[in-house]
């Protein structure tokens, strides 16, 4: 099952989808507005997410496909955001190239303890179809699309599609800068949906790809796999969770793994869309903060 938030102007609410068939939950319990109130009810019965979707469905409003695509929204409030770095290669290389101290990378990279960093508070990170960020003293800006683990209470209960959105110029120029390449207004992104773990197949076989588009035309066009990643989602959220009492909701993202060529930097009114198997296409617009 895929859980969407319903935003805007009238009540805000829950909606599941299987398949074509979209439903909304809050209709059949208003104590079920959004995704973490899901997780709670799951966590305090001792079932599944998907067990008490399935239970709400039969008294739920359905709703078009088109309605949801109208209202869709954050489909999860994080209280924080953390990410993972250098999980992949190409992530290795491309830091590798920018740093004036290039050996910090390998050694992530090749180590058994990954690289996680504070990535966002809720009020920094966006949702579908909001504007993502870019820094106004930042010279060189690149969207890094991501799996994205969601946990409650530290448990994965499901997968979203990530944006760090990240300053290459402010964290090449010294690693100690990371903080501020990564935290500033509006520099995540989440979305479309969360898809519970029963419905993506393998979290380490999944296709993503990202698509920039600038006035009509595509800037880049790439596809992976997150088969590529280095470590397993387990292993990045074991890490996560040592000695670090954890909010109730929480996103790890899992590294990047498409880096466009050195010389394209995102600019205002570009077009970034992240698409991973079984989860969705995250799309947003840039703008400098
Ligand atoms: O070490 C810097 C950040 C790495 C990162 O964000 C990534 O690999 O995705
Ligand atoms: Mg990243």
């Amino acid at each position: 099952m895929r859980y969407h938030a319903l935003a805007g102007t009238e009540r805000s609410a829950l909606a599941a989808s299987d398949g074509d068939d979209v439903y909304d939950l809050t209709s059949a319990n208003p104590n079920v507005e959004t995704f973490s109130d899901l997780a709670r009810a799951a966590n305090i019965t001792e079932q599944t997410i998907d067990d008490v979707a399935e239970g709400l469905i039969d008294d739920a409003e359905r709703l078009s496909s088109d309605y949801l695509d109208e209202r869709i929204g954050r489909p999860v409030a994080p209280d924080e955001v953390w990410a993972t770095g250098v999980t992949y290669h190409i992530s290795e290389q491309a830091r590798k190239a920018e740093s004036g101290t290039p050996d910090v990378y390998l050694d992530v990279y090749e180590g058994d303890r990954p690289e996680i960093f504070f990535k966002a508070t809720e009020s920094r990170t966006v949702g579908p179809r909001e504007t993502v960020g870019v820094r106004g003293d930042s010279t060189w800006n690149v969207p890094e699309p991501e799996l994205a683990v969601v946990l409650y209470r530290g448990e994965i209960v499901g997968y979203t599609v990530g944006n760090d959105v990240s300053s290459r110029s402010i964290e090449g120029e010294n690693p100690l800068y990371l903080p501020q390449a990564k935290i500033y207004d509006r520099c995540c992104s989440i979305g479309p949906c969360v898809a519970s773990t029963e419905s993506v197949s393998d979290p380490h076989g999944l296709e993503m790809s990202m698509r920039i588009e600038r006035d009509g035309t595509v800037l880049y066009g790439e596809s992976t796999s997150t088969s590529e990643m280095v470590k397993s989602c387990e292993e990045l959220v074991s890490y996560f969770t040592r000695h670090n009492v954890v909010p109730e909701m929480a996103v790890l993202l899992t590294g990047t793994a498409l880096v466009p060529d050195e010389g394209f930097s995102l600019e205002p009114g570009d077009h970034v869309g992240i698409e991973i198997d079984d989860i969705g296409v995250l799309e947003n617009t840039v703008t400098t903060v």
